[in-house]
C-alpha cells in the first residue's frame, strides 16, 4: 500500500491524489501540518525528505520524494496503458519530460504567488506574478496551436499526459494567487477539458465541469 505524506491545499499533493485517483491506485493520506505547523520543515520530517519539501510516497519501503518524479513512478509501476508516460514513445516521452520542466516554473510562480497570497510566504509577489504570465501566453499559444490540430493536450497526443495534470493546478488555482486567466481562452478551454478525465478529484477551490457543458 502506498503512503502519500499529503496536505490538502498543495499544488504538488494534489497532482498525486488525481494521478493515483485516476489509476485508481489505493493509498492512504497521512496529513503533514504544512501550514500553521511547518511540520515538513522539522527533524522528524527531514528524515523522510532533507529538503522539508511534500510530497513523498513510501511504497512497500520505498520511499521518493519530487512530485513530477513521484508522477513518473507511478506511471510506469501502475499504468498499463502507459498513456499517461508514454515510454513506448521517444518522441511524446520528451514532449512531456519538456512540459514537466515548464511545469516547475509555473509552480515556482504561479504557485508561488497563490502560497504568498493564501498562506503569507515570502516571495517577491511582482515577480512571481509576471513570471507566471510570462508562462501562461507561452502555454495559452501552445494550446491554441494544439486545437487546430484537433488534439486539445499539452504533448502532442489524443489522450491526456502527466504533462497536462502536472500544469493543471498551477493554472486553475491562480487566480489565489492574483493571477487572471482572463486573457487566456485556450488555457481555460483546457481547464474545462481536462476536468472531464474520468477520475478527476476535485480540491479546494477547483469545481467539477460543469454538466451543462458535459457531452450529451
Ligand atoms: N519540486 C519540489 C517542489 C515541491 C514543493 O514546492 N512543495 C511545496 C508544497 S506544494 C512545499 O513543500 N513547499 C515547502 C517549502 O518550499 O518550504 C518537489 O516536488 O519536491
Amino acid at each position: 500500500m502506498i503512503t502519500l505524506y499529503d496536505y490538502e491545499l498543495s499544488v504538488n499533493c494534489y497532482k498525486q491524489r488525481m494521478l493515483m485517483s485516476i489509476l485508481d491506485i489505493v493509498y492512504e493520506a497521512v496529513p503533514v501540518d504544512f501550514f500553521p505547523g511547518y511540520e515538513h520543515k522539522g527533524e522528524a520530517f527531514a528524515e523522510i525528505n532533507p529538503l522539508g519539501h511534500i510530497p513523498v510516497i513510501e511504497d512497500d519501503g520505498y520511499v521518493l520524494w519530487d512530485a513530477h518524479a513521484i508522477l513518473t513512478y507511478l506511471c510506469v509501476r501502475y499504468d498499463p496503458s502507459g498513456q499517461w508516460y508514454p515510454t513506448s514513445n521517444p518522441q511524446l516521452l520528451g514532449e512531456v519530460a519538456s512540459w514537466l520542466q515548464f511545469a516547475e516554473g509555473t509552480t515556482n510562480t504561479a504557485s508561488a504567488a497563490r502560497l504568498h497570497d493564501t498562506l503569507g510566504y515570502d516571495f517577491d509577489i511582482d515577480v512571481v506574478r509576471a513570471g507566471a504570465h510570462k508562462l501562461f501566453r507561452v502555454l495559452d499559444e501552445h494550446l491554441w496551436f494544439r486545437e487546430q490540430t484537433g488534439r486539445g493536450w499539452v504533448a502532442g497526443a489524443d489522450h491526456p499526459t502527466i504533462a497536462d495534470l502536472a500544469l493543471f493546478p498551477d493554472v486553475m488555482l491562480a487566480e489565489q494567487g492574483g493571477i487572471s486567466l482572463l486573457d487566456y481562452p485556450a488555457l481555460r478551454r483546457w481547464t474545462d477539458h481536462f476536468k472531464r478525465v474520468p477520475g478527476f478529484v476535485v480540491m479546494a477551490g477547483i469545481y467539477p465541469a460543469s454538466p451543462a457543458q458535459s457531452p450529451a
